[in-house]
């Protein structure tokens, strides 16, 4: 069984990663038509429109905003992390090579791009096969570049299958749906940090570190599993068997897989483990049981709504989203006092903002969203009104009038039920308007976003 190992836990004079710059460099010789190539294995995520007629079904295949974004990801370092080992095997190197994972989440110290994919040249002096100079300056710097919410994993791992969207839409396809909340988190973020090819899903796979991010989202797919007994598989037919999708194994052959046969690591087209599948969250029982003790949501219904787009550019910016509807709900809660930090009053459980409809021609833009942050006051200095970041990767695709979904963009939605209950309870909720804003992160001159509509849904 392959061990696929921490890469920043690789012990001094391993060679895992000599061997993988190694199988890249003999993997970018081969034509883009070769199957166990470095472009064919990056095309197969592109989303890109232009794929030669007898490739439509391996090329521009990567499913985002879907409930397929794990299992097919899944199949996709399965077979990618096979041709490497083959690739490694015939240089002459080790037989059981496997894919490490970046676990930027664990230590403060493992923000930092791994020092093997930074520097320009190797040891004896040769260009190194994992150094990408169109990366973020903060990334290939050596600086520890993510911060704290890039690497935030309390809400995608504490997020219910069945309320949460813990896996996203179901429908298959790419940039469609809405995103789980590992995607939408963890995900999507460290594309937009790192940036350059990483923050496009044309070119993300032509970044050696994308393998290691995404060999992490897996392994945390695994762990948001094992951490809580109420997490589960989705268990519909269509996600089980319903799709197949198509790749070529290590031997070049056509290879199809469906989401029920990777769902399994020991079984034996799988036969991987990770290194460490422990849980990173210290309060899990704490959460499960307040998830429990929580009737089913109802139906969401939209009590709020901005009625023009909101543009965001490269400025601090605010949206008023006019509320009509608002009911009194919190402020009417007969619940008694002392429960604010409790679960949510039986007339509101849920409170929901989203963003909708979400295009740009900027590749990964991303924001941090307030709520309710004072007029003359800086966002950055109302911690307790953040309600996430949300980063747009695919969102340029998502645009595309062309594309698969004429343009419709992106949708992003974040849980604020406890921030809406704290502002409400403390009076700092006008029961007519919300205030949103957007601090953009990694600000670019010339970034347009438009966001066709913010809204407001309580359940
Ligand atoms: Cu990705």
């Amino acid at each position: 069984m392959r061990v696929r190992r921490n890469v920043y836990g690789l012990p001094a004079g391993d060679d895992t990663l000599l061997w993988y710059g190694r199988a890249v460099a003999a993997m970018k010789q081969l034509p883009s038509s070769n199957p166990r190539g470095w472009e064919y294995q990056a095309a197969i995520h592109g989303l890109d429109a232009d794929v030669p007629d007898d490739l439509t079904s391996y090329w521009a295949q990567c499913q985002h905003g879907s409930s397929f974004f794990l299992p097919w990801h899944r199949m996709y370092l399965l077979h990618f992390e096979r041709i490497v080992a083959t690739q490694i095997k015939a240089l002459g190197g080790p037989a059981d090579w496997a894919l490490p994972y970046w676990d930027y989440s664990s230590d403060p110290a493992w923000r930092a791009l791994p020092p093997a994919f930074r520097g320009h040249t190797l040891a004896d002096g040769s260009r190194n096969p994992l150094f990408v100079a169109e990366r973020r300056n903060a990334a290939n710097s050596g600086a520890r570049f993510l911060d704290e919410r890039d690497v935030d994993l309390e809400d995608a791992l504490t997020a219910d299958p069945d309320t949460d969207g813990f896996f996203g839409g179901e429908q298959a396809g790419h940039t469609s749906g809405e995103f789980g909340q590992l995607e939408l988190t963890v995900h999507n973020r460290i594309h937009g940090r790192v940036g350059g090819l990483m923050g496009n899903p044309d070119f993300a796979a032509l970044d050696p570190i994308f393998w290691l991010h995404h060999a992490n989202i897996d392994r945390l797919w695994e762990v948001w599993l094992a951490r809580d007994p109420g997490h589960h598989n989705l268990t519909t037919r269509f996600w089980l068997r319903g799709v197949s999708f198509d790749f070529h194994g290590d031997d070049g052959q056509p290879v199809s897989m469906r989401t029920t046969d990777v769902l399994d690591l020991t079984a034996p087209a799988l036969d991987y483990s990770y290194e460490d599948l422990s849980d990173p969250l210290a309060i899990p029982a704490a959460v499960a049981g307040l998830s429990e003790a929580m009737p089913p949501p109802k139906q969401f219904e939209l009590v709020g709504a901005t009625l023009s787009p909101v543009v965001l550019d490269d400025q601090v910016r605010h949206a008023v989203l006019p509320t009509p509807v608002t009911p009194q709900a919190f402020a009417d809660d007969t619940a008694p006092a002392g429960l604010v930090a409790g679960p949510p009053s039986p007339l509101v459980q849920k409170v929901t903002l989203k963003l909708e409809h979400v295009t740009s021609t900027a590749h990964s833009p991303t924001y941090d969203v307030y709520l309710n942050v004072p007029d003359a006051a800086a966002p950055s200095s109302h911690e307790d009104r953040f309600v996430g970041r949300a980063t747009m990767f695919g969102v340029v695709q998502a645009s595309d009038p062309r594309g698969p979904h004429a343009g419709s963009g992106q949708d992003f939605a974040f849980d604020i039920t406890d921030i809406y209950r704290q502002l409400s309870d403390a009076g700092q909720v006008d029961p007519q308007n919300l205030r949103v804003s957007f601090v953009p992160v990694d600000p670019e001159p010339g970034t347009k976003v438009s966001v066709g509509r913010i809204s407001l849904y309580f359940a």
